[in-house]
């Protein structure tokens, strides 16, 4: 450790602090802009481009970025001078300077952190008004680039190459036009982006936002032609109570039910039900697999590859295309969702699927764009009409005046809303492989598991290998069921490199393409870069899951019926033509 005396209070702080962090230490904050550390993500933003940050350190003639400055020993730091403050100030002027100054109508409006350092700077007038620099914006299904707002803090930057690895955005342009955008400045819809929403999740501006649906759903609302129904995502209620006040993991079910029936939704559906039905799909195409291959069969592709979640897919059609035929062919619960509520309950109802609007609440924006995408469409028209985010729920709801905390709650309506505990945990890392092998394994041993928490597959560590006991199949394998893990674009990049290089054997992979999994999506409550509010989403689906009476997705009794009456079994000529999709280069 280090002594260092900040604004006169004496400290000692590890070597490897910054000025920010041991002040933080000390109990002093000093303000950031572009500065953006995770731990627990391995995400460090810490370029010092925006100098909001600077301090006065003794000694030294120019004030120093505070976010980038190591500590050392004597160091003797003020950050309140009025040499420092009229500093930050001009930084803050000259920022705005070439920032629109339409906040009113901003989508960041409320929750800008440039906005709130004007408002703890005073901000009454801008100096510095002038020319402004003007880009054109950038529409994608997913999100929209509003590069005018950009201030080249560079977060977005440094979570799309450093942990995703997808490499989209980078600084572009000199001076007064530099800016960050894809290469050739060409649209995110032209570039190899995922849409995993991850750049929208740390821009502190309005420069990255979600392609808005709400008021879509108002209008389909309101017709009364249109029947809207609506499937809402496991990872959706732990974080929606974060917009009124709840803690974080807070689980909102019930009361998120009676909400969306305020609103006016015909039915109000779970994405669980969905969930479950994808295990069935999923856990017998991984017995199908291992079985075809321990009987010699060649051609069979192994680790199988977990594909609801629609970044990663798109992450492994850019950059895998020689894997296209290792993930599972399942469609994702969202659109077997879709499919199966267009396809049979609606004909069941008697309601046709131009008058339906299914409409699904994700805490992804990649959602958004898998919607969208053609093969999950019938005669043109899609399965999921559109996939609204969680903040876009929560603005809504609040729009209407309805206050989720004080509702009571109310129960999903059925037969698209029974879901077991196994669906839960889709909304966490390592929750789809673990619910798939509660039901792979009885379906093999054709014994009841003693307990279903598979403990080894839990956690939060990037990668993760775990083994798995499954008797009668260890010895036929020759070892124990081996189950990979991979949580963020980097790590799975990592994870899929080992296996191309033949360094990794392993039977199942899951892969989600957000930290945490869907509790981290692009669509949830900012986190303004706090990693613990992810990881009490995922304590909240855990808690969820343990409380549930069925906590397999082959005992949900509506899947069984689901089967019974259409689809015969899984992986049946009816349930392959409804449930499964193909990969695209
Ligand atoms: Fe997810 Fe999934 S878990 S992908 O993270 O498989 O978005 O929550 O809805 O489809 O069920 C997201 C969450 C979600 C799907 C499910
Ligand atoms: Fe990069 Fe993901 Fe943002 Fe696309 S959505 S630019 S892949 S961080």
């Amino acid at each position: 450790t280090v002594k260092v005396t900040i604004d006169g209070i004496s400290i000692e702080v590890p070597k490897s602090a910054t000025i920010v962090s041991a002040a933080k230490s000390a109990g002093i904050t000093i303000p950031t802009l572009c500065y953006l550390q995770m731990g627990g993500a391995d995400y460090k933003n810490d370029c010092a481009s925006c100098r909001i940050c600077v301090v006065e350190v003794e000694g030294r003639r120019n004030l120093a970025p505070a976010c980038a400055t190591p500590v050392y020993d004597g160091m003797v730091v003020t950050t309140n001078s009025m040499k420092v403050m009229q500093k930050r100030k001009t930084v803050l002027e000259l920022l705005l300077s070439d920032h629109p100054k339409d906040c009113l109508s901003c989508s960041k409006n409320g929750e800008c952190e440039l906005q709130d350092l004007a408002t703890q700077f005073g901000v009454r007038e801008v100096r510095f008004a002038g020319k402004e620099s003007e880009y054109r914006k950038d529409y994608s299904p997913s999100i929209i680039r509003d590069v005018d707002k950009c201030i080249m803090c560079r977060r977005c930057e440094t979570m799309c190459n450093e942990i995703q690895t997808c490499g989209v955005l980078s600084g572009v342009n000199r001076g007064f036009e530099a800016v960050v955008a894809p290469a050739f400045e060409q649209d995110l819809e032209d570039s190899v982006c995922t849409y995993c929403g991850q750049c929208v999740a740390v821009c502190p501006v309005g420069a990255l936002h979600e392609a808005d649906h709400t008021w879509k759903l108002v209008k389909d609302i309101a017709n009364p032609k249109k029947k809207v129904i609506v499937q809402v995502a496991p990872a959706v209620r732990v974080a929606l109570g974060e917009e009124f006040g709840l803690e974080p993991g807070t689980d909102v079910t019930g009361k998120m039910v009676t909400a969306l029936k305020k609103l006016g939704f015909d039915q109000v559906f779970d994405t669980n039900w969905a969930a479950d039905l994808t295990i069935m799909e999923e856990a017998s195409e991984l017995i199908d697999r291992v079985t075809r291959k321990l009987g010699g069969d060649e051609d069979v592709k192994l680790p199988i590859l977990t594909s609801c979640c629609p970044a990663w897919v798109k992450f492994f059609e850019h950059n895998y295309p020689d894997f296209l035929d290792v993930p599972s062919s399942a469609k994702s619960p969202q659109q077997m969702f879709g499919a199966v509520a267009k396809g049979i309950w609606a004909k069941e109802e008697g309601i046709a699927r131009e008058d339906l609007v299914c409409v699904s609440i994700m805490p992804c924006l990649a959602k958004k764009y898998e919607a969208s995408r053609d093969e999950f469409k019938v005669d043109g028209t899609p399965d999921v009409d559109y996939s609204v985010s969680t903040r876009e729920l929560a603005a809504l709801l609040k729009q209407a005046n309805i206050d989720l905390k004080r509702l009571d709650e109310d129960k999903f309506d059925n037969p698209l809303g029974a879901s077991t505990g196994a669906a839960d945990i889709f909304g966490r890392t390592g929750g789809v492989i673990e619910a798939a092998t509660r039901t792979a394994y009885e379906w093999i041993t054709k014994e009841s598991l003693e307990s279903v928490d598979f403990e080894d597959l839990r956690g939060m560590e990037g990668i993760r290998v775990a083994e798995v006991s499954i008797p009668g199949l260890d010895e036929k394998l020759g070892s124990k069921f081996r189950i990979g893990i991979a949580h963020g674009l980097g790590a799975a990049r990592e994870l899929m490199d080992k296996l191309r290089a033949g360094e990794e054997t392993l039977h199942a992979i899951e892969i989600m393409a957000c930290k945490g999994g869907c509790i981290g999506g692009g669509g949830q409550p900012y986190h303004h870069g706090d990693f613990g509010i992810i990881r009490k989403r995922f304590e909240g689906l855990q808690n969820i899951d343990n409380n549930k009476e069925i906590r397999k997705s082959h005992e949900n009794k509506y899947i069984q019926e689901l089967y019974e009456k259409h689809l015969g079994k899984p992986m049946s000529h009816e349930a392959h033509h409804l449930l499964h999709t193909k990969y695209f280069p």
